[in-house]
């Protein structure tokens, strides 16, 4: 990649045109956006798109908001269906029933719910078989779109519909699967875990990577919901901020089974910081409920000391 131009990747043509349904400030459509946006200037790309929020508001025959060619998945089968369409794209190019002089990129969009659980067989399958494709999954934790139930991503201890806090109950019980983990063990070219910073050069720099390197290549972007983590949505950077600060949401990159860390705090930040922005933690900071937050704790210094050791070796 040439250098690095914030002003002239946002001045770029939007791929996602305004004028969706989803939420003012949501962290899907600035994922999305940012991700498009790496994408070279006369390349085309087909879109696959799970069910989930970013797919319902965006997409609502016959209006879309995307400029390229667009398909809409069941939440089950993303993974497969750009694997076939990329396939095909393949077969066709080798007939010369496609122009060699256009490049086509194949990129599937799924929400966490999607992608850690609904879809995750097709997915495993599409990076197994090494696919010339992205997929990326843009994960606020939880089933946003038919009102926030609990899903394997959603964090220990997060209030949710399906997990609800009250007097018997502090949330939900497990600690979020680690998906980029499992997908780099898929020894795909390349995997990072990413979301948005300051100038969003991470997200353009692992996007592009992603898009531009052959082999099937799986993006994870931390998209908070402002309605499902309870923040304001104005405050969307400072939590995304704290989030990699305190190491709850890592910033790394695994190209050709190499790890390596894209971020690292100056000083890493307790957890509280990040916890203490959003209404789904309000119960963890009752008295009595120091515990928690010290097992949250835990498990975050766990996941990032594993980390650490990955991209020493
Ligand atoms: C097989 C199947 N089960 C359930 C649904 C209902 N459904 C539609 S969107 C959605 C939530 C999607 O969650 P996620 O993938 O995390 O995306 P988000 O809504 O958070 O953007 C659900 C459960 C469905 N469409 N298909
Ligand atoms: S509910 Fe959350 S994920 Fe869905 S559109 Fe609104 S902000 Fe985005
Ligand atoms: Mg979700």
């Amino acid at each position: 990649m040439a250098g690095y131009n914030l002003k002239e990747i946002m001045n770029k043509p939007e791929r996602l045109s305004p004028g969706h349904r989803m939420c003012a400030g949501c962290g899907a459509t600035i994922g999305v956006r940012a991700v498009l946006r790496a994408l070279h200037e006369g390349d085309e790309a087909v879109i696959g798109n799970a069910t989930g929020c970013l797919e319902v508001s965006s997409y609502m025959y016959p209006y879309t908001a995307w400029e390229d060619s667009y398909i809409h998945n069941a939440f089950e089968n993303a993974g497969a269906t750009l694997s076939g369409v990329e396939t095909a794209y393949r077969a066709l190019k080798k007939r010369g029933k496609i122009s060699p002089d256009t490049t086509y990129k194949f990129i599937t969009f799924g929400g966490d719910g999607g992608t850690y659980d609904i879809g995750f067989q097709s997915l495993s399958g599409a990076m197994e078989r090494g696919h010339d494709m992205v997929y990326v999954c843009y994960d606020n934790g939880a089933y946003m779109n038919t009102g926030i139930q609990r899903s394997s991503a959603t964090p220990q201890f997060a209030d949710t519909t399906t997990t609800p806090v009250g007097s018997l109950s502090n949330g939900k019980l497990q600690p979020r699967k680690d998906l980029t983990a499992i997908i780099a063990e898929h020894n795909v070219p390349y995997a990072a875990q990413t979301t948005f910073t300051r100038d969003f050069k991470d997200i353009h720099v692992k996007s592009e990577k992603a898009i531009y390197t052959e082999g099937a290549c799986f993006l994870n972007i931390l998209a908070p919901c402002p309605r499902g983590w309870r923040y304001d949505m104005a405050d969307i950077m400072k939590i995304c901020q704290l989030a990699v600060d305190t190491c709850y949401w890592p910033l790394f990159e695994v190209e050709n089974g190499t790890w390596r860390l894209t971020y690292e705090p100056k000083k890493k930040l307790p957890i509280e910081d990040f916890l203490k922005e959003q209404g789904r933690f309000k119960h963890l900071f009752k008295p009595g409920n120091e515990d928690l937050i010290v097992q949250f704790q835990e498990e975050v210094d766990r996941r990032w000391e594993d980390i650490l050791f990955r991209c020493s070796r």
